[in-house]
């Protein structure tokens, strides 16, 4: 037996054994690929995150608002860096993964490139978009790949915060003046569809998820994830006496579940092929911020040369 079909045996056991895949093992270079992938695509979203949300922060009704604002973003950048490190752990830097993105050839989702007009945008990104993102995310705490999955365990537990202070911001708005509910009910109109767009193309469209079920990276699929989060969300949105923008929503007792309407899939593929609202923004602001730090990360290395010269 080589070494290579020793590996591929263990990588094959492991997998059967739902036990974790880590940084050492043989793993399929396809594997590899498509975990860097939607490793850093994931990562990426964290940070591009950061600025739909910062764009509210010195707008923040209070104090106590805007100090809550600032941590939950400080948050989504820890997320940032805890997804580099588990991407790391596959071969590839934190330059390149830069470089990547700010080169257009990496992803990040799709709902961050959309703008956020008003306080209750705030209110919606934490109601819907990490309630989307702990749907999808709660599957990947069970990830085959160790370090991804340890990284979603922390990340998930934050993001259920971050889900009720939004919903606390929309349920402020619906009980408040009729100016305030109108407010909140034009961000539900803006942010749903955009919402279950996060979950990715229909199964039958989808070209990664048949083997990254298979290789246990992904556990439930888009469209499977999709349904979830409709049917978690409806009671939530009758709950704040919002209407969800979709006429074909009804609850079918056969099913058991919600039907929806359809996805504008035209708008969906323009956004992720870089034409969204605010794409080029949002790769601009991200590029000027790196260039800008530049000599941060200059003096950082600068001075861990010196403390390895000065131990060596
Ligand atoms: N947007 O074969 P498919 C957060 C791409 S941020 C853009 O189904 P896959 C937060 C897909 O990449 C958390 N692109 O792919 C932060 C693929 O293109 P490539 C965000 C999308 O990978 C701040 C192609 O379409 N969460 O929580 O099996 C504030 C075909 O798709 C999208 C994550 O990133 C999209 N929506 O499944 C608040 C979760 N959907 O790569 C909150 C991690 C699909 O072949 N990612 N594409 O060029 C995943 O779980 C999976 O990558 C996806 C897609 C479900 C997104």
């Amino acid at each position: 037996m080589t070494d290579r079909h020793r590996g591929e045996a263990r990588f094959e056991a492991l997998l059967a054994a739902e036990e974790k895949v880590e940084p050492p093992d043989w793993m399929p270079d396809g594997y590899r690929k498509t975990l860097i992938r939607q490793i850093a695509q994931h990562a990426h979203s964290e940070v591009i995150g950061m600025q739909p949300e910062a764009n509210w922060i010195s707008r923040a009704p209070t104090l106590k608002r805007k100090a809550i604002l600032m941590a939950k973003v400080q948050d989504e950048a820890g997320h940032g860096l805890y997804l580099y490190s588990a991407a790391e752990t596959l071969g590839i830097t934190r330059d390149e993964m830069m470089r990547l993105l700010h080169e257009g050839k990496h992803k990040y989702s799709s709902i961050f490139n959309y703008p956020t007009l008003s306080w209750a945008d705030i209110g919606c990104i934490g109601w819907l978009v990490d309630g989307a993102a702990i749907t999808n995310q709660v599957m990947l705490t069970r990830c085959s790949y160790g370090p991804y999955a340890r990284g979603m365990v922390r990340i998930c537990k934050e993001e259920s915060f971050h889900q009720r202070q939004g919903f606390e911001i929309m349920a402020t708005l619906s009980r408040g003046t009729p100016a305030q509910r109108q407010m909140a009910q034009d961000g539900l109109d803006r942010w749903w569809w955009p919402s279950l767009m996060m979950f990715g193309p229909h199964d039958s469209a989808s070209t990664h998820s048949r083997q990254s079920m298979e290789w246990k990276i992904k556990r439930v699929s888009n469209d499977d994830l999709r349904q979830q989060f409709v049917d978690m969300t409806v009671p939530q949105a009758e709950y704040l006496g919002l209407a969800i923008p979709d006429p074909d929503l009804r609850w079918n007792a056969e099913r058991g579940h919600y039907d929806f309407g359809e996805i504008d899939w035209d708008e969906f593929w323009a956004v992720v092929k870089g034409n969204g609202p605010m794409n080029r923004e949002r790769i601009a602001h991200k590029r000027a911020a790196w260039e800008d730090g530049a000599w941060v990360r200059e003096a950082a290395a600068a001075y861990a040369a010196r403390r390895r010269d000065a131990v060596a």
